[in-house]
């Protein structure tokens, strides 16, 4: 029972059976099919002129702090978001920009914080290039940012020229357990990039998605990287499924979240914020069991149940395709006896 990330999700049969009868061509002349196929969908789906299939969410965020900024630029994002903290530095390394963290709650970044940030004109400063949100957010536990606040950034924003990026690893998380249309939370963002190898299950790739002009520059800059692929309709056949099939499906991961969220919240020596679960991330305070990460982790992999440390006395579980009900029931049993024994 693993339940480290839902990126361990591996591909259906019916994605398999794609991959294997998939028409491809070679995507750098764009002549491959079912790669201009998946990038139109998503595009449709996302609300925006175009889209770009890229490798990993890494490669789709970076090539949008890439095509937005110029070195010496500053980023305004969240100060533990996914780009800010797990992608290597990458965004410095690469692009040669700074970064402006700013601390958030839930995921949300106050946005007067981020209107203050916005750099004025003056010489000493660097231009503000880039604002980047997350939804749903990672580190906070798969919280969903709340519409309103993308929208309020977002019109300080424009009103500034600065663009927006969103993070949207989970996007689609997000807008089934908010019960609102993805475009909801996209029509605050100039630019989208979504995971199609996480819940929806794909066994690779994302999707960055925003204006016409933008992607035309963005796909330069993915060709830069190394990532023009060639008959790559293999790996994007799966993506259509998972971005048109696969969507609906998330409210069971959500659901089962709920469920080991309340389980475990009932184990002694386990704290979970159970209203705090908003979608498939759930995080579970150890400290009470006087256990080191290490320590409870290897008590739970010998009891068949893997999780993932996070923060000193803080755990995460991930549910997905391949965690069912009785998985859950199962694993809170084990969990339970581990940590009696
Ligand atoms: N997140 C992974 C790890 O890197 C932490 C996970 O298991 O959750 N944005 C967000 C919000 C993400 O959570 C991730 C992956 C990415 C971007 C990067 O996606 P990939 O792994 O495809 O580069």
């Amino acid at each position: 029972m693993d339940f480290r990330s839902d990126t361990v999700t591996k591909p259906t049969e019916e994605m398999r059976r794609a991959m294997a009868e998939a028409v491809v061509g070679d995507d750098v002349y764009g002549e491959d099919p079912t790669v201009n196929r998946l990038e139109a969908i998503a595009a449709e789906i996302l609300g925006k002129q175009d889209a770009l299939f890229v490798t990993s969410g890494t490669q789709g965020n970076q090539v949008a702090v890439l095509t937005h900024c110029r070195p010496g630029d500053e980023v305004i994002l969240e100060a533990e978001s996914h780009i800010f903290l797990y992608e290597g530095g990458a965004s410095s390394a690469l692009a040669g920009v700074q970064t402006r963290p700013i601390a958030g709650n839930r995921g949300a970044m106050d946005p007067m914080a981020v209107k203050k940030a916005i750099r004025g004109e003056d010489i000493h400063y660097p231009y503000s290039g880039l604002i980047c949100l997350e939804n749903t957010h990672n580190k906070s536990g798969g919280k969903i940012v709340p519409i309103e606040n993308m929208k309020a950034i977002y019109e300080y924003a424009s009103e500034k020229g600065v663009p927006v990026h969103l993070d949207g690893a989970r996007l689609f998380n997000a807008a089934v357990a908010a019960g609102r249309p993805v475009t909801d939370f996209t029509q605050y963002v100039d630019t989208v990039q979504i995971c199609l190898s996480k819940g929806l299950s794909a066994p690779i790739g994302s999707i960055l998605a925003g204006s016409k002009s933008f992607i035309k520059e963005a796909r330069k800059w993915r060709k830069r990287l190394g990532g023009g692929l060639r008959q790559v309709g293999v790996i994007a056949a799966p993506g259509i499924i998972a971005i048109q099939e696969m969507v609906g499906r998330l409210a069971e991961d959500h659901a089962h979240a709920r469920m080991l969220a309340e389980g475990l919240s009932a184990i002694e020596g386990l704290y979970v914020d159970v209203q705090g679960v908003d979608t498939n991330i759930i995080l579970c305070d150890i400290k009470g069991t006087g256990l080191s990460n290490e320590e409870f982790l290897d008590r739970l992999r010998q009891a068949g149940v893997l999780a993932g440390p996070f923060d000193d006395g803080v755990i995460r579980f991930v549910t997905h395709r391949e965690i069912t009900g009785e998985h859950v029931q199962q694993a809170l049993v084990n969990i339970s006896k581990a940590l009696k024994s």
